[in-house]
């Protein structure tokens, strides 16, 4: 495990104009201000790049926030940059999108989007001693390769498939259910959860066929699936292909529940679905989630989220808004931007955020994560409700 090489911080050195001072007419000293570049990394170009862009913006509102709080850091004021790179959901662009943000020297990373790509750029930014959370990866394996560094905010894909195992069987009344997944880091993982926890629960997993992450058609898959009378389909993927899995199963008069994970469990996938989508037919969980007092936090970050962007929420934009945050709180805490010296600050943080509660275990996930689960009704997600 590499993290300790210490890192010059990134200064720049601002000239700050000097200021009359209106009420006495005096001139305020020039001084310094120190830029803090954050890292976001996610797929804004692509099938999900609906996806990418609700994070960046949700990291663009925490970033606007924390300059109009006029935050110091140690004594000198501070502003903060987000630089932003395009992954496209895929391994090799996340990579190399992780070595152009090393290469700017930034402070800190949020990102990425997808398991697939989160997990071989944790390698770099390990390597380089900047810390990173992502605030939507949800396979185990990220948090488990021993990086001090790799922190995510939440839940991960065992808490998810395996909630959303039992949740198919003892709720739903699922019996013969029929998984399919994407092979991605992600897709692949949370079905494999799923199906431990819903034959766990006594259910029978009946098929297990397989797509990509750009499919567009399943009508061979769908009907191999058909011929064993599934009640429950699960789906381990994203929303881009749920969308048209689900017009594909109408088309076949496939009337099972469809049941998937965070990676589908947008306000996307209503309009992808188009009337495809009955309600209540169709179930999946955020890898996250509040209650009681915490709603109202919530409630306003996404109404200020519509009016500064014209767009809903799709999943994790407040994820990634309160990972910023929490990264500055612990540069601030530290006094200091140094990756080296701020991140103990990190692991120990204790922040109230929108989304709930953020302190961080031993491996650097989060502490009492939440899901949320959600049905859709008239075209929006409505929520049923959330476990821990
Ligand atoms: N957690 C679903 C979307 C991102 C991912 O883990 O690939």
């Amino acid at each position: 495990m590499k993290f300790s090489g210490v890192r010059s911080l990134t200064v720049v050195a601002v000239a700050v104009a000097a200021v009359v001072l209106a009420a006495c007419g005096k001139k305020e000293a020039a001084s310094d201000v120190q830029v803090i570049k954050i890292g976001h990394v996610g797929p804004v170009s692509g099938a999900i790049a609906h996806l990418g862009k609700d994070n960046e913006n949700g990291g663009r509102m925490a970033i606007e926030e924390l300059n109009a709080a006029g935050l110091k850091i140690g004594d000198k004021a501070v502003k903060f940059e987000l630089l932003t790179e395009d992954d496209a959901a895929d391994p090799k662009q996340g990579t190399a999108a992780a070595q152009k943000l090393v290469d700017a020297k930034v402070n800190g990373v949020i990102g990425h989007l997808n398991s697939g790509t989160t997990i071989p750029a944790s390698q770099i930014y390990n390597t380089a001693g900047i810390p990173q959370i992502s605030p939507s990866a949800t396979n185990p394996k990220y948090t488990r390769q021993g990086y001090a560094g790799a922190f995510r905010v939440v839940a991960d894909d065992v808490h998810l498939g395996g909630t959303l195992g039992k949740y198919a069987v003892e709720t739903l009344k699922g019996k013969n259910i029929a998984v399919i997944d994407d092979r991605t880091a992600y897709g692949q993982g949370v079905a494999e959860e799923f199906k431990k926890a819903a034959t766990a629960s006594g259910g029978t997993i009946v098929g297990h066929e397989f797509t990509t992450d750009k499919a567009s058609d399943f009508n061979t898959i769908l009907t191999t699936l058909k011929a064993k009378k599934p009640d429950v389909v699960f789906f381990g993927g994203m929303d881009a292909v749920a969308g048209p899995m689900l017009r594909q199963m109408k088309s076949l008069g496939i009337n099972a529940k469809f049941m998937g994970g965070d990676g589908m469990c947008t306000s996307e996938l209503a309009k992808l679905a188009g009337d495809a989508m009955k309600d209540d037919t169709v179930f999946c969980a955020e890898a996250g989630g509040v209650e009681g007092e915490q709603k109202a936090g919530m409630d306003k970050f996404r109404a200020d989220f519509k009016a500064k962007y014209n767009a809903d929420v799709q999943v994790y934009a407040p994820y990634v808004y309160d990972a910023v945050k929490v990264m500055a709180t612990a540069m601030v805490t530290a006094g200091s931007a140094d990756p080296a010296k701020y991140l103990p600050a990190l692991k120990a943080i204790n922040y109230k955020g929108v989304t709930g509660n953020i302190a961080f275990d031993e491996k650097g996930d989060v502490k009492n994560g939440a899901l949320t689960m959600y049905t859709y009704k008239g075209g929006e997600r409505s929520q049923l409700a959330v476990v821990r």
